[in-house]
């Protein structure tokens, strides 16, 4: 396995990973609440933050703004869908490992749906990426979303470390996966990962005392940080939001010293 390396995607061997992918995912309705952040401009402003360890987009927003941006590390997600058709859990493979590293990428991602009809076929696109990644030594972050026919709670404890462990299993660097509803479980799923590391995925907005709680209480568990869209560019200071996120993960602080940062 390729050694987690400090230098790259984590400060102080913590990540925060602004996800910003939810255009082509859910489509701009997730923009709605706050209307500015349809810009994309708006949100690789947002990812300049110092909380943000990465930022995940899709390959057409990395090649209209990356070159802006040389300071905000590029994770690039090499496959994506739509919410527009309905079947069995899919994405499609849009981006090469070798086209990410040219546009820039500093990592790369992949979305495998554990469970789905279409698994075996997500794992064998993983292999390749996989292995093009450890050829341009890029770390990968496995979107690990157990989902579709074969799966009854894709959030339970036992899910969720199996999530973990496919990640592990199929050479991740790093897993990112649901909060599976207690620190206990989490822990689970982060001893099912072993060396691969696991960051919680963020979820629906919810409040900012609720978020923060999960988060505190996922990386107590052993998790080493989040990755995080709607509950923070869905929100009017979504930096204020990164100033409490940066104290919980980097500098251990309460949930309520957090608040009154
Ligand atoms: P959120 O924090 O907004 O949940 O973003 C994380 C993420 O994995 C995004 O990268 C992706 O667009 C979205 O969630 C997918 O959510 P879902 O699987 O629930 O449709």
């Amino acid at each position: 396995m390729r050694p987690f390396d400090d230098s790259d995607l984590s400060r102080d061997g913590k990540v925060l990973i602004l996800a910003y992918d939810h255009g082509l995912e859910h489509g701009p309705v997730d923009f709605e609440d706050v209307p500015e952040t349809m810009d994309p401009e708006r949100v690789w402003d947002v990812a300049t933050h110092d909380a943000v360890t990465a930022f995940a987009v899709q390959k057409g927003i990395a090649e209209a703004y990356a070159d802006d941006y040389p300071d905000v590390n590029l994770l690039l997600k090499l496959n994506g869908t739509s919410n527009l058709w309905m079947g069995e859990p899919d994405s499609a493979v849009n981006c090469s490992v070798d086209y990410a590293a040219e546009v820039g990428a500093g990592a790369v991602g992949f979305t495998l749906y554990g469970g789905s009809n279409h698994e075996v076929e997500m794992a064998e696109e993983f292999r390749d990426i996989q292995e093009d990644a450890r050829e341009h030594d890029l770390p990968v972050v496995m979107w690990s979303y157990p989902r579709g026919q074969g799966v009854k709670d894709d959030t339970s404890p036992s899910t969720i470390a199996y999530a973990a462990r496919q990640a592990l299993e199929l050479g991740a660097d790093i897993a990112k996966v649901k909060y599976p509803g207690s620190p206990d479980a989490m822990a689970h799923a982060v001893d099912a990962a072993g060396p691969t590391k696991v960051v919680m995925s963020g979820g629906s907005k919810t409040s900012d005392e609720a978020f923060l709680s999960s988060v505190k209480d996922a990386i107590d568990a052993g998790a080493v940080g989040l990755a995080v869209g709607r509950n923070v560019f869905q929100r009017e200071e979504p930096e204020k939001m990164l100033d409490a996120l940066e104290a919980v993960i980097y500098e251990e602080a309460s949930v309520d010293a957090a608040l009154e940062h």
